[in-house]
C-alpha cells in the first residue's frame, strides 16, 4: 500500500467504509518480531527511508549515520506533507520544522521551530556535535544551520499552499486521525556493532498555532535511546506524548523487564488513562526496539503502520492498537 492508498484507506475507514484488500501485514502480540544483525525501523510507510538507512548499516556505517541519511529521504520528499520540504504550514502559512537525534553514547541534539532549512535532522546532529547545547530554536537554529553551510529554501510547496488556502476557508482546526497531519518520521537503527541510535523529524501538526512545538524534538518524548536497553519513537498528537514523556517511559519499562511490545502497550495505556481528551479524537503510535533486536509497536487507533528494512527484506507492518471500534 503506498502512502496515497494508505491515506485513502484511512479516510474511508474514518467514514466507516471498507477499503478492500490491505497488503499491510498485521502485527499482533503473538508475533513478536526479532531481527539478528543490523536493521532500521521507522514510523509509517517509508520504505525508501529505511532502505537508505539500511544501506548505510550494511556498509558498516554507524547507526547515527543511518538515521540521519534515512530521515533525510523523507525531509527531501516534497510529497510528504508532514516532514521537511513540502510540510503543511502553521495557521499563518509558515512551515516550521522540529527534529532531534540521539546516539548510542546518550549524546543528543535538537532543533525546534526551524524555518527555511529542509534537513532538520542534520541540523540537529550538528547541534549535538558542534555546540555545547542540546536544543536550538527559531532564528538561532536557522543562523547556526547557515553558518554550518546549510542552504535556505522555501519549504512551502505549491501543493501545501493550495491545501492551506483551502483550510483557511473554514479555519477549522480538527486533526483527523492518521490523515493530513501524520507522517512524522521517527526512526531507530541498530548497527553492525549492536549500537542503537534514533531520530525524529517533522513539520508538526498541520495548521498548528504559530510557535507551537510538539513532542518530536523533545528528547524523552518523541525519541529516547539508551544503548544498554533500547530505543523508542513516537508519532501522533505530540501534546499527549509530552505529557507522559512517552519514549523515555518505554525505554524505562524495557529496562525493568518488559519487551518492546509490552512497553509500547503500557505507554499507550498510560496516555489513554491519563488524558482529559476523548481518545476517539486523537492518535498516538509508538515503535520500540531493544538490544536483542526485538521490536514492538502499538497505537491508540488502527492504521498506524511502520517499516523495517533488514538484510532479508523491507516490510510494512500494521501495528496493534488499543481502541477496538
Ligand atoms: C507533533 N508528533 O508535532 C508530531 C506530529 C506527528 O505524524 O507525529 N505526525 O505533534
Amino acid at each position: 500500500m503506498n502512502r496515497k492508498e494508505f491515506l485513502a484507506s484511512s479516510l474511508l475507514d474514518y467514514f466507516g467504509l471498507s477499503f478492500g484488500s490491505n497488503k499491510i501485514t498485521s502485527f499482533s502480540k503473538s508475533q513478536r518480531k526479532k531481527i539478528n544483525g543490523p536493521f532500521a525501523i521507522a514510523t509509517w510507510n517509508v520504505p525508501k527511508a529505511t532502505q537508505v538507512a539500511f544501506d548505510f548499516l550494511s556498509k558498516k556505517h554507524t547507526a547515527l549515520d543511518a538515521i540521519e541519511n534515512g530521515c533525510n529521504v523523507e525531509e527531501l520528499d516534497i510529497s510528504n506533507s508532514s516532514v521537511g520540504l513540502g510540510g503543511l504550514p502553521d495557521r499563518t502559512g509558515s512551515v516550521t520544522l522540529d527534529a532531534c537525534i540521539m546516539d548510542h553514547k546518550g549524546n543528543c541534539g535538537s532543533v525546534v521551530y526551524l524555518k527555511d532549512i529542509t534537513q532538520a535532522i542534520s541540523v540537529a546532529r550538528k547541534v549535538m556535535e558542534k555546540t555545547p547545547h542540546v536544543m536550538l530554536a527559531g532564528d538561532g537554529a536557522k543562523e547556526f544551520a547557515i553558518s554550518e553551510g546549510f542552504k535556505t529554501e522555501e519549504l512551502l510547496s505549491d501543493n501545501a499552499k493550495k491545501k492551506y488556502e483551502e483550510w483557511k476557508k473554514t479555519s477549522n482546526y480538527k486533526p483527523i486521525i492518521n490523515i493530513e497531519n501524520h507522517d512524522t518520521i521517527g526512526m531507530l537503527a541498530i548497527d553492525i556493532n549492536g549500537n542503537i541510535s534514533g531520530g525524529c523529524t517533522t513539520s508538526g501538526l498541520a495548521y498548528k498555532m504559530k510557535g507551537r512545538v510538539g513532542d518530536s524534538p523533545i528528547i524523552g518524548a518523541g525519541l529516547f535511546v539508551d544503548n544498554a536497553v533500547g530505543g523508542a519513537v513516537a508519532t501522533g498528537l505530540g501534546e499527549e506524548v509530552v505529557k507522559t514523556v512517552g519514549s523515555f517511559l518505554i525505554v524505562e519499562l524495557m529496562r525493568q523487564g518488559m519487551n518492546p511490545q509490552e512497553a509500547c502497550e503500557e505507554a499507550i495505556s498510560r496516555i489513554t488513562q491519563n488524558t482529559s481528551k476523548d481518545i476517539k479524537d486523537f492518535q498516538v503510535g509508538f515503535i520500540a526496539i531493544n538490544k536483542k533486536g526485538e521490536m514492538g509497536a502499538h497505537a491508540i487507533h488502527k492504521h498506524f503502520n511502520f517499516t523495517i528494512t533488514s538484510e532479508d527484506k523491507t516490510e510494512n507492518i500494521e501495528a496493534s492498537y488499543h481502541l477496538k471500534h
